[in-house]
């Protein structure tokens, strides 16, 4: 009897230290998806429609439904915050979504937010956040280049991948991340390549942060530059953004559309010029007067890629116009657009565009 009633005791005492042991608390993170729209929530009316769809059809809860696997990997829930193809974009949209997302960042329950948005105006949105949103933690846009409803739809394992990603540890403090086709693109650098193929956005010369690959990142290399928590920009209080507009450059422009967007009220223009962000001759008395007007002008580039150098194919010192480093045309202005809530003096604003 005594052998028995040990035995029992000691299995008592064993299982009693199996049952005092804490319930492992769930170890998956909490990622919130904010929803834009886009075609990532598009439908077509067949399974081969991949031009000529209606995009930001589908609600943000019937696109995580429409992938059961996110709730392996992640605790997720999702909040529409607009619905619309992204070349529709506004500044309203920006900063309603930049406030939301700081929002649900202080929260410390979560861990990432996931935006889905349309892959048009991805790039701007992605730099936009860039400057404004006030975490290190993970923050990733997302998209699809297929409806929802197509054959081999791409959005699906999009958002899966951005799931994890926004998810991972690995990816805190490396800025907006946009990730598309299992690579992840730095917000500052990537721009969409291709009109209408899956591969579409690339970093084309400083390249990948890194790749999704066997349901993790792989990470590779961060920016240099200053972003997210570091940054000086705070939109909390702000309901407007000063209008900047972009000028394109071409053999034979004139200065019609630089001046019809100052009489409209632009504090800033930025020009998107051939080559090294050069100015044409006929194009210099335009500057001039813009100057005159303290409205900013910034030498951006239409070519994509290289440094836009200061006092290279103009004057910059003398005209007191503010060069854009490498940033592309698109970028140059919401970094102008922001520069501008805080200040018009061009030796701050040429501080910012060596700095972020
Ligand atoms: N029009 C495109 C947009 O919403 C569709 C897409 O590619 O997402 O940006």
């Amino acid at each position: 009897m005594k052998l028995k009633l040990k035995m029992l005791i000691a299995s008592t005492a064993v299982m009693g230290a199996f049952a005092a042991q804490p319930v492992l608390a769930d170890a998956k993170p909490h990622v919130v998806i904010l929803a834009t729209g886009g075609t990532i929530a598009g439908t077509g009316a067949t399974s081969t429609t991949t031009v000529g769809y209606t995009a930001a059809k589908l609600g943000v809860d019937q696109m995580i439904a429409s992938v059961p696997e996110l709730a392996k990997v992640a605790d997720v829930r999702g909040e529409q915050v607009a619905q619309i193809a992204s070349e529709s974009m506004t500044n309203e949209v920006w900063l309603k979504l930049a406030k939301r997302v700081n929002e649900v960042l202080a929260q410390k329950d979560v861990d990432g937010v996931v935006i889905t948005h349309g892959t048009d105006t991805i790039e701007e949105t992605a730099y936009f956040l860039n400057l404004v949103v006030k975490s290190k933690k993970p923050v990733v846009v997302v998209g699809a280049m297929r409806p929802a409803t197509a054959i081999s739809a791409d959005g699906p394992i999009n958002l899966y991948n951005a799931v994890l990603l926004a998810g991972s540890k690995d990816a805190m403090g490396k800025g907006v991340m946009v990730a598309l086709n299992d690579q992840i693109n730095a917000a500052r650098e990537v721009t969409k390549t291709n009109t209408s193929t899956a591969d579409t956005f690339k970093s084309p010369e400083m390249g990948v942060l890194g790749y999704m690959q066997d349901n993790k990142p792989h990470f590779y290399r961060m920016s240099t530059r200053k972003n997210t928590a570091d940054s000086e920009f705070d939109i909390s209080k702000l309901n407007s953004l000063p209008r900047v507009d972009i000028v394109y450059g071409y053999a034979n422009m004139d200065r019609v559309a630089m001046d019809a967007d100052i009489a409209a009220g632009a504090q800033g223009i930025v020009q998107a010029g051939v080559g090294d962000g050069s100015v044409a001759a006929q194009m210099m008395p335009a500057f001039r007067d813009a100057r005159k007007k303290g409205v900013i002008v910034v030498r951006s580039s239409r070519v994509g890629n290289g440094i836009v150098a200061r006092n290279g194919e103009a004057n910059d010192d003398k005209e007191d116009l503010v060069v854009s480093d490498t940033l592309t045309a698109q970028k140059a202005r919401i970094l102008l657009m922001l520069g501008l809530t805080k200040t018009h003096d061009t030796k701050e604003l040429q501080r910012m565009f060596y700095t972020y």
